[in-house]
């Protein structure tokens, strides 16, 4: 069987992906509280954003203006149906909609904000695929509640969600309900830990304990969610939104790769909760065996098995290699190696495409669900010609190779795949290190890290090339 010359299935939702906090810009406007998101300052690969104790001055926050979409989403919008987008991912703003989080009511300047960009949306035919918390919460949840170590914010999460169900019930129809919830498995790193969950740790306190205690309640909130989603609209489709990074074995030592299938079974857990609806006996034992007392009750695992998600949306960008370490406890900052069969990025993720066939096939041997790639692509440096050109055909390259592995798995391997959405379809703020010298757009947006710049579009060479693909529903990918 051959790829050449054959589309993707009918219905295909090729489209692109950002999130709220990343693009929109408007921090203080139209009600919106300060969130997570507002409180990192810029950072490199090398030096890690900080986190401050609120918004301090004289500190840069590259979230505070972003790409400002919050003013000019509809000019965007206009250029992402020139490229034939039939879905767009993006987030709501928790803190748009309950600036503090413990509001009872919603703010409705929030919620008109987003009726109009789905309204845009819808307008050219983009239907809008939404994430509820894509990596922000309102920081007055992190400060006077802890985040998600409290299992108050599962209520607090639930108004959010209740508000948006209700309020978009006929403009959406595919929901994710938390943002790469299992990167936090690098629980070592103080971001991830913000963004996931909005914990900021304690000196001495059990970190790894934190995590899972966090995520369950995440998990929980995530299959309360499902539920009502589902009361309010029959016909939504919600899923999970999962950081796959496939974990190989350096070699083929029984020892590595025992070990990287409990790294696998550690990062992906989180879906296996979402999926199956419970938790794997093997992280049971763990928390029995390493004292970690979860708060995890009986009317928990009822919930968790009652709102099993409809799909799984995972964005994909590289692999990680590990080796056996004498223990079977991963530890993500310390257990990575690096893989000598694949390249890696100037941010150093490793490029391999090969790896996204094979995190089709272990999603769909797992859990036998639909599937949906709502990030795949390249953080680059990109350079802008004097006439206002941009030729990155190294961002072709690697979404031609990825996309290639795409279409074997769904039209050789027959995978259930609903869509493929490439991140950052217009520049934006990078999610690890504030800066927006780290590229993925088909649109150059003309801004510097510090912030300065015209803030102009520009389309790039992949532009045009993301516009054919769409335009021929991928058959020309051979
Ligand atoms: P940036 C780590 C590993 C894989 C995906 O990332 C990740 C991260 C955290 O940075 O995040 C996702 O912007 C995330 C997006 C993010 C994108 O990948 O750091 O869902 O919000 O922007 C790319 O290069």
């Amino acid at each position: 069987m051959t790829i050449k010359d054959r589309p993707f299935p009918d219905g295909f939702l090729w489209g692109g992906a950002v999130a709220a906090h990343q693009l929109e810009g408007g921090y203080d406007q139209g009600g919106k509280g300060l969130s997570t998101a507002d409180v990192m300052t810029l950072g490199t690969n090398e030096q890690p954003r900080e986190i401050t104790d609120g918004v301090v001055g004289g500190k840069y926050y590259p979230n505070h203006q972003a790409i400002d979409f919050y003013h000019r989403y509809p000019e965007d919008i206009k250029v992402f149906a020139g490229m034939g987008f039939k879905c767009f991912r993006t987030s709501i703003a928790w803190t748009r909609i309950f600036p503090n989080g413990d509001e009872t009511e919603p703010n409705e300047e929030g919620l008109q904000f987003y009726d109009d960009l789905f309204d845009e949306c819808l307008k050219y035919g983009i239907q809008p695929v939404v994430t509820l918390a894509h990596f922000e919460m309102p920081y007055h949840l992190v400060k006077q509640y802890g985040g998600w170590r409290n299992r108050k914010v599962i209520k607090f999460y639930m108004n959010f969600s209740q508000a948006c169900f209700e309020r978009y019930r006929d403009k959406v129809t595919y929901w994710m309900t938390f943002n790469e919830i299992n990167n936090q498995t690098n629980f070592e790193s103080d971001g991830a830990m913000l963004t996931d969950s909005g914990i900021i740790h304690q000196p001495g306190e059990n970190r790894e304990k934190w995590m899972y205690q966090a995520a369950h309640y995440e998990l929980v909130a995530s299959a309360e969610a499902v539920k009502l989603g589902h009361q309010i609209n029959p016909d939504f489709q919600i899923g999970a939104m999962i950081a796959m990074c496939p974990i190989y074995p350096l070699t083929s030592n029984p020892a590595d790769v025992l070990f990287a299938q409990r790294a696998m079974q550690t990062r992906f857990y989180f879906a296996d909760v979402h999926a199956n609806g419970f938790y794997p006996q093997w992280l049971l034992n763990r928390f029995e065996t390493e004292h970690f007392n979860i708060d995890i009750t009986e009317a928990d695992l009822a919930t968790l098995k009652a709102g099993t998600v409809d799909y799984i949306g995972f964005s994909y960008y590289m692999s990680f290699t590990v080796q056996g370490t004498g223990t079977l406890a991963y530890n993500e900052e310390h257990d990575l190696v690096k893989n000598p069969y694949v390249k890696a990025s100037d941010w150093g993720w490793q490029v391999d495409p090969i790896g996204l066939r094979y995190a089709l096939n272990w999603f769909t041997d797992r859990y036998h669900l639909p599937l949906f790639i709502v990030e795949n692509g390249l953080g680059a440096v990109d350079q802008k010609t004097a006439d206002n050109q941009i030729h990155d055909d190294y961002r072709i390259d690697y979404l031609t190779d990825h996309l290639r592995q795409v279409k074997k798995a769904v039209l050789e391997d027959g995978v259930n795949l609903l869509g493929y959405t490439p991140w950052g379809c217009i520049d934006l703020v990078a999610a690890s290190t504030g800066q927006m010298s780290k590229r993925y757009g088909f649109i150059y947006v003309d801004e510097n890290d510090d912030g300065s710049g015209s803030l102009k579009r520009y389309k790039k060479d992949s532009f045009e090339w993301y516009q054919n693909v769409i335009a021929t529903n991928g058959s020309e990918i051979e």
